[in-house]
């Protein structure tokens, strides 16, 4: 029986395989086991959800082009994973997934519950600067977590999720992404996504943990923000094209499991010398600021909880918890 009302993710699975070529009605129709009526209705579902679906009287439905929004049951059919996105809040637009998330956390909300925002109003990152993407363009989403694993090992799940997220943009599309510490990803020297973990807890637990990641998609060279503390870019202008939002989220959410899993199982200095491999500031001449201070040197390394190794020009080393790279010279 067809559902009032619910577009089967198969039927946008089919036309998305097509490449925006003609699918026949009867093709769907078998492929869904559904009558032609039944696949027309749901195509005028989708049409009503903001696809713009091409129909021809012979040659079928062809999909032109998908709305700027996530189809919550689309990114259903596309998940693998066992808690990361299984209880989904989708906004269209909010404050800020963090806040949102927060408080959902508060309220008791489990392990893996994803707020995804199409636009922020209020999107923010560390310190309270400002986090900026226009909507339905870019990824910005929040996780609640509980991991096992006490409060000193926050700035550990920020890295280990840098580490899923460059693999993910790896794996997908072929682009060398790499980790700026603590918590930005660069594309060819580039900001292209950030990380803002935010944490209650107590003495000797994590109570809970937000991780909230925004990602630059789709928005072209007009649409990055002006004036930034970082040169940025986007996964579409370092990729050629727009990508599907919706595929890269629940690559991503698959691949952070994953890591959170290694995580859990070989601790985090098992996975310190692949998070190193993939640094974009090992090596590097860099400044790093923090607070009022700043602090120059080269980079030796992090210590086995995640913070960076400086030997500075005096010969000193240092380790940083917290700061911002501002100025960095590649190791050469
Ligand atoms: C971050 O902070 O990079 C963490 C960003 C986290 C954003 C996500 S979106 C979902 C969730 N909900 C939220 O409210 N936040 C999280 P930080 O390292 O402090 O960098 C912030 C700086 O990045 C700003 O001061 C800008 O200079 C710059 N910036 C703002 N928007 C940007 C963008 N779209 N691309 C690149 N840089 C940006």
């Amino acid at each position: 029986m067809d559902q009032p009302g619910i577009v089967r993710p198969a039927l946008l699975s089919l036309l998305k395989a097509a490449h925006g070529q003609y699918v026949s009605g009867p093709t769907l129709a078998h492929q869904l086991g559904l009558s032609r009526t039944a696949v027309w209705k749901q195509i005028q579902r989708l049409t009503a959800q903001g696809f713009s679906i091409q129909a021809h009287p012979r040659k079928g439905y062809r999909l032109l082009a998908g709305p700027d929004r996530i189809i919550p049951s689309e990114l259903d059919a596309l998940l693998t994973t066992e808690r990361l996105g299984r209880v989904t809040h989708h906004l269209l637009s909010t404050a800020s997934t963090n806040s949102d998330a927060i408080h959902l956390a508060q309220q008791g909300a489990a392990h893996g519950t994803l707020v995804l925002a199409e636009q922020q109003t209020a999107g923010r990152g560390r310190l309270d600067r400002k986090w900026e993407a226009p909507a339905g363009r870019a990824l910005t989403f929040s996780l609640v977590l509980r991991p096992q694993l006490p409060p000193s090992s926050a700035p550990q799940i920020t890295l280990i999720s840098a580490l899923a997220l460059v693999h993910s943009i790896r794996d997908q599309f072929r682009i060398p992404a790499r980790i700026k510490w603590p918590n930005d990803i660069l594309i060819a020297g580039r900001k292209a996504a950030g990380i803002l973990t935010e944490m209650q807890a107590e003495s000797d637990r994590i109570r809970f943990l937000v991780l909230g990641i925004g990602i630059n998609c789709n928005q072209d060279r007009e649409e990055l923000p002006g004036s930034l503390r970082y040169p940025a870019t986007s996964i579409a202008i370092e990729y050629g094209t727009t990508i599907d939002r919706c595929g890269f989220l629940a690559a991503l959410l698959a691949a952070l499991e994953h890591q959170f899993e290694r995580l859990e199982r070989f601790g985090f200095a098992g996975l310190l010398e692949e998070i190193a491999k993939f640094s974009e500031v090992l090596g590097a001449q860099v400044v790093v600021a923090m607070g009022g201070k700043t602090i120059t040197g080269r980079v030796e390394g992090m210590t086995a909880e995640g913070a960076l190794k400086i030997l500075t020009a005096s010969g000193s080393h240092e380790v940083i918890w917290a700061g911002d790279i501002t100025r960095m010279t590649p190791a050469g």
